[in-house]
């Protein structure tokens, strides 16, 4: 899965994709580099972001997801919004991800449900500007696991089939640094719940401070690329079905290095080729 974040303030590419010529191009790129999802998203998560209004996210998305779709780009909508993501499935996209697991709009599992397409529901426990302080947890794993499964069995009773979910820890998102690490060292116990799973640690800030230097600056988002290879090399052994990374190229050679390996293919799903 290759980001596209059409926002001003997206913390991994500084808003570059914010035009609409170069949001297209961009998306395209990642396809032609390997992507077998491009993932659309007009509102910013990052840590501390305000909220834009509905209308501000379609006016962001709408556009490229039409242009991307009579490209022949298969696309996921990034949004919590159950008006946005009805509105992104009609213009061409084939996948809801949802990273707030369903939490933040009741009305999502009816939109999913009614489309009839895969959802990738989130580990979620507040928005960005909660994010901080529901980072507490005593045991991450058993605590992330048991709140996706929650997700999973409203999203069963508002008749979405299981056999279009998807599930991410939601690295980043109310999770400190040892959380998501664990997390990552954990994933087979996820993966074990009985779902395709979906890894998101591209550039994210706990590899930033991973790699701080010496004065304790956090390495620069775009300087990231390496740490989140090897995450990427680690989640797929693993057994994920999928990684959500802003590098196609890199991660296509990178998984190319791990199935020399005779490691299995990732998992393929109706929209995963
Ligand atoms: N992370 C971000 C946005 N959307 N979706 C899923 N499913 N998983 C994630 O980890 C995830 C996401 C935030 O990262 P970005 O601002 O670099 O897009």
């Amino acid at each position: 899965m290759g980001v596209l974040n059409v926002t001003p303030d997206s913390f991994s590419d500084g808003g570059r994709y914010a035009g609409l010529d170069a949001a297209i191009a961009h998306g395209v790129r990642l396809f032609e580099q390997g992507a077998h999802l491009v993932d659309v998203g007009g509102e910013s998560t990052r840590p501390g972001a305000a909220r834009v209004d509905a209308a501000t996210e379609l006016d962001r998305v709408l556009p490229i997801i039409r242009e991307l779709a009579a490209a022949g780009v298969p696309m996921s909508i990034d949004t919590t919004r159950a008006s946005v993501a009805a509105a992104a499935l009609a213009a061409g996209a084939s996948v809801v991800n949802d990273v707030s697991g369903g939490l933040a709009d009741p009305e999502m599992a009816r939109v999913v449900a009614d489309a009839g397409c895969p959802w990738v529901l989130m580990h979620w426990r507040g928005h960005a500007d909660r994010m901080r302080e529901l980072a507490q947890y005593t045991d991450v794993v058993a605590e992330v696991i048991a709140e996706l499964r929650a997700r999973v069995d409203a999203a069963v009773a508002a008749g979405v089939p299981p056999a279009g979910i998807i599930l991410d820890p939601g690295l980043g998102f109310a999770k400190r640094p040892e959380h998501n690490w664990t997390l990552t060292a954990h994933l087979s116990e996820l993966i074990g719940v009985g779902f395709p799973v979906l890894f998101g640690a591209s550039r994210k800030s706990y590899l930033g401070a991973l790699l701080a230097g010496p004065d304790g600056a956090p390495r620069p988002t775009g300087e990231r690329e390496a740490a989140t290879l090897a995450t990427t090399v680690l989640a797929a052994a693993a057994g994920v079905w999928g990684v959500r990374v802003h590098e196609v190229r890199d991660t296509v050679d990178a998984l190319a290095v791990w199935r020399a390996t005779g490691a299995p293919r990732l998992a393929v799903s109706g929209t995963v080729r």
